[in-house]
């Protein structure tokens, strides 16, 4: 029961279509004066496998008159407020973004520009090697690995993670530079930098602390195990240097030699130190091959373990070509050959890097790849573009997921999906585009409301916005809401934590497999790297409405 859509809203010429189980009549209400401005009748939605239901669409397309509005339906349901406007996704990229600082680590977050989450520094103490941790080596050598943002709702730092959740978001503002321009409020606003490239850039120090002497690139900074539900600053957990990756190499390789290209007009000697650091870390891809990473015995910190790490090295000579052409062949010599092979091509979460390859070569102006890798790259995104669209036509909730593609952090999956169609939109002619750029958009409705749960999966935004975040500052710090901004992991098909399990009956559909609870950390956590792509994702459509 339920009528579901885009909580935060609608721009004006968009497609609106919410989602219903029964069919009825409707009208569409205007909050100010209660009056009806529209009405019509539902159409068969078709049956959607993912949350197993059958559905009913409620269109509403032709209103395109701004102002503040509910659905009424004939049997008298009403549906969350909803905005018509093209500013809609404004204040939501912003908190989006904003979340970002939040998860500073290692300073100070003042009322000033934390408001009332504010805390005092954390995690300052020096970290030293796992290997001297397990051994009780007396007096180990000690490391200043302060800075970075907390992970997600423990307070680990991992060099996968962050690289994926900078990609996104140094790629958002290389391509949709207009989008930043309003400051977050952070300590640095109003400097010679866009707020979005401060925020990065307090993350990329920690990172490239993170290398080490020989190019080599350690995987994880955590404790040994993860704190108790308690604030930043109260946990004095000894922070421990885990060892080398190649994932963690080659993403940092990659991360580096865009953040070389990005930072170049406004902080050049950092964009050199960037550069340096890059070449370093390709140099040791080169002489090594994979490594992979497993926790020691008894340590239960995130793992980010990856068999295959071709995708991360794909990524970095692609990125090595873009920015540092001319210097080594090898980056394209590599390139060429990763691409050439059968390796997926298409996805941007942590696991599997490898579209962070295609969105970094076909929007290189200087073509540096040429085109015969251009084209690979293209027939890949468009064949995945084309199925993705496939899928909205067949499925309810017009969502290009399958029910086995709600795992762990679905949320990021929907994201991330959204992010190839942006891409195909923007490198097809104009009647595609906007197809492209339609079915991009059917996945920001989704994480806001048009779900079969009804939720919006960001707090702070929508009537019925999810509040209660595996988060441990959230959970510890006394404060009734939590922090704006922040993007739900999302259902889970297999749920695994104690929570979840004991409140999801078993044979739930895939899309209802959610919980807001505090202690679901399978369905309900937050990441870095599930806000970086929803923050691509508004950027885009705040640019294009
Ligand atoms: O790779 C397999 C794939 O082959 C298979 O089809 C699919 C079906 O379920 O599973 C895939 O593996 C999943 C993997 O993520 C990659 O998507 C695992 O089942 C799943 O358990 C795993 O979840 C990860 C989780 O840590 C547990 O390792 C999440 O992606 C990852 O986001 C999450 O990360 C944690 C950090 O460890 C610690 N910090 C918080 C963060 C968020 O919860
Ligand atoms: O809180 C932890 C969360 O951030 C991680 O994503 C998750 C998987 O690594 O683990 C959570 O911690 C749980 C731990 O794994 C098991 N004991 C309970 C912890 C949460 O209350
Ligand atoms: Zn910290």
């Amino acid at each position: 029961m339920g009528i579901f859509l885009n909580q935060a809203g609608y721009t004006v010429n968009a497609p609106k279509i919410a989602v219903t189980t029964t069919p009825c009549n409707f009208q569409i209400i205007r909050t100010v004066d209660q009056i009806s401005v529209f009405d019509g009748i539902t159409t068969d939605g078709g049956f959607d496998a993912s949350s197993g239901e059958q559905t009913y669409h409620i269109d509403f397309s032709a209103l395109t008159i701004p102002g503040s509005y509910y659905i009424l339906s004939g049997d008298k349901q009403k549906s969350p407020t909803f905005t018509i406007g093209n500013e809609v996704y404004r204040s939501l990229q912003k908190d989006l973004m904003k979340a970002f600082y939040y998860q500073r680590c290692g300073c100070a977050l003042t009322e000033e520009y934390a408001g009332e989450y504010t805390h005092p520094a954390c995690h300052t103490a020096p970290s030293v090697f796992l290997e001297d941790y397990i051994n009780k080596t007396p007096n180990p050598a000690s490391f200043d690995m302060t800075g970075g943002w907390h992970d997600a709702g423990d307070y680990g730092r991992y060099s996968t993670a962050a690289s994926v959740a900078l990609a996104h978001l140094l790629y958002a503002y290389e391509l949709f530079p207009e989008s930043f321009q309003d400051s977050l409020n952070i300590p640095e606003s109003g400097n010679h930098l866009p707020d979005i490239l401060n925020e990065c850039l307090y993350e990329l120090k920690w990172l490239l602390k993170m290398q080490a002497e020989d190019g080599g690139v350690y995987h994880k900074l955590t404790s040994f195990s993860h704190a108790d539900f308690i604030m930043p600053q109260d946990d004095h957990s000894q922070f421990l240097i885990y060892p080398v990756s190649s994932m963690a190499v080659a993403d940092f390789a990659a991360i580096m030699a865009l953040a070389s290209r990005v930072y170049k007009p406004f902080e050049p000697e950092f964009s050199e130190t960037a550069l340096q650091a890059a070449r370093k870390s390709w140099k040791w891809l080169l002489n090594n091959p994979y490594i992979g990473f497993h926790n020691p015995e008894g340590s239960n910190t995130g793992e980010y373990d990856d068999t295959c790490d071709l995708d991360e090295r794909m990524w970095a000579s692609a990125e090595m070509l873009r920015t540092d052409f001319g210097f080594d062949n090898t980056y394209l010599e590599k390139l060429t050959e990763y691409v050439l092979s059968d390796i997926n091509k298409t996805d941007f979460g942590w696991t599997d890097v490898s579209g962070l390859t295609l969105l970094c070569t076909l929007f290189d102006a200087k073509h540096s790849a040429g085109e015969k890798i251009e084209n690979a790259l293209k027939a890949a995104l468009f064949t995945d573009a084309d199925k993705l669209c496939s899928l909205i036509d067949a499925g309810g909730y017009r969502l290009g997921m399958e029910p086995e593609d709600y795992v762990w952090g679905s949320n990021m999956v929907v994201c991330n999906r959204s992010m190839l169609l942006i891409l195909a939109s923007l490198l097809s002619d104009a009647d595609h585009a906007s197809a492209y750029k339609n079915a991009a958009l059917e996945h920001l409705h989704y994480l806001l409301g048009k779900n079969a749960l009804g939720i919006s999966y960001v707090t702070g935004h929508g009537d019925n916005a999810y509040k209660n975040p595996h988060n441990r500052p959230t959970f510890a710090d006394g404060i009734e809401l939590p922090m704006p901004g922040w993007v739900s992991g999302g259902p889970f098909k297999t749920p695994c934590d104690p929570k979840a399990i004991e409140l999801i009956p078993k044979g739930t559909a895939p899309m209802k497999c959610f919980v807001d609870e505090v202690e679901s950390y399978s369905t309900n956590e937050i990441t870095i790297y599930w806000n970086s792509p929803a923050v691509f994702m508004t950027a885009f459509f705040n640019l294009n409405p």
